[in-house]
């Protein structure tokens, strides 16, 4: 932010003065004071939509150029337009759509990173997370928390297409990741499938279970029949102006975050309903799960379908409209940003 009116001579001592301290690998401050500390977040993210519709065709021919043992994870990265290179969709979010085959098996791994699976298309796959599998079906919320063993698999006869979201930019930024592989690409069964949704997530926990609030929660599946049936009676009320019915998913044991890096929430939106303008700075992943409409983020309207995702940068205003009944999952960073209480919200 060179001052406006400063003499040639002045900026050239100025200039020659930035080369002698940049030797020192030093540079001034007031030059970059209004970028370093904005009056309000201004995210190199922009709003972006991946149609399904779109690209389920490329999605499926990675599944003819290379098979998921080869790859480890057959995923392609839905990388922000503006990040190109990044393998981020925000800054601090990845997305990716994996694609797994019939009697194919993505194996066994472990990392620092957490991870969210959103289910969107085929049937038959299932993902194990430390010794207990289950079945992904369309819309499941799926979580592997960071250092958990997961392996994916399709014991079925259809390709199985779902949403990928991990905290993998979050983690490169704190330089804080491991991972580790083992021999065995299959995780044994240890328990029945459904036992950690029985154990935690039935309204009860062990009598002698505690847990550290930032603990990660033991249900790692957030069934999208549970979700369904929940707005099916929620919706019989009156919606909020700025969210319609908007739910956070939860820790049933402590109220928190699923995870601690990803917040993850689900939003029904009744038909023909529009939202009043709503920003926050947690930059979020959209996912259609049912109906359709037209988010308009800044001044861009986006119209999005079943199973497209979208993106809305930190601090952008979004407005909703649902064309149909509308369902939408969503993902961002909130609950880091809460901890650290940096979140801010602003309903205009
Ligand atoms: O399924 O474990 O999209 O480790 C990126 C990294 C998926 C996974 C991704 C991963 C995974």
């Amino acid at each position: 932010m060179q001052a406006a009116n400063i003499s040639a001579d002045a900026a050239h001592d100025r200039r020659g003065y930035y080369d002698r301290i940049g030797r020192h690998s030093m540079t001034p401050l007031w030059e970059v004071l209004g970028a370093l500390v904005p009056p309000s977040p201004r995210s190199p993210v922009v709003p972006a939509i991946w149609r399904y519709a779109d690209v389920r065709e490329q999605v499926m021919e990675a599944g003819r150029l290379i098979t998921a043992e080869e790859a480890e994870r057959r995923v392609l990265i839905l990388e922000n337009p503006a990040l190109r290179g990044q393998s981020c969709i925000t800054q601090s979010l990845y997305a990716g759509l994996q694609l797994i085959m019939p009697g194919e098996v993505a194996p066994a791994h472990r990392h620092a990173q957490s991870a969210l699976r959103l289910v969107l298309d085929g049937e038959g796959a299932y993902t194990a997370v430390d010794g207990e599998r289950t079945t992904m079906r369309r819309g499941d919320f799926i979580i592997t928390p960071a250092w958990t063993w997961h392996d994916h698999g399709n014991l079925g006869d259809q390709p199985v297409v779902w949403l990928d979201g991990l905290d993998i930019p979050l983690v490169r930024f704190l330089d804080a990741g491991f991972a580790e592989k083992t021999e065995q690409a299959v995780q044994e069964p240890l328990r029945p499938e459904g036992d950690a949704l029985a154990r935690y997530g039935a309204n009860m926990v062990p009598v002698d279970f505690k847990q550290a609030p930032q603990e990660p929660t033991r249900v790692f599946v957030y069934p999208y029949e549970r979700t369904r049936a929940a707005f099916a009676t929620i919706a019989s009320g009156t919606p909020n102006p700025h969210v319609g019915f908007k739910q956070r998913f939860v820790n049933p044991a402590t109220g928190a975050s699923p995870m601690p890096t990803i917040g993850a929430f689900a939003q029904w939106l009744p038909a023909g309903f529009d939202t009043q303008p709503l920003r926050s700075t947690d930059g979020t992943v959209c996912v259609c799960l049912e109906g359709e409409g037209e988010a308009t983020i800044g001044e861009q309207t986006l119209r999005f379908a079943e199973n497209d995702v979208f993106v809305v940068p930190s601090w952008h205003t979004l407005r909703l409209h649902a064309g149909r009944d509308t369902l939408l999952f969503s993902y961002s960073d909130r609950p880091v940003q809460q901890a650290l209480g940096l979140w801010r919200e602003q309903r205009l």
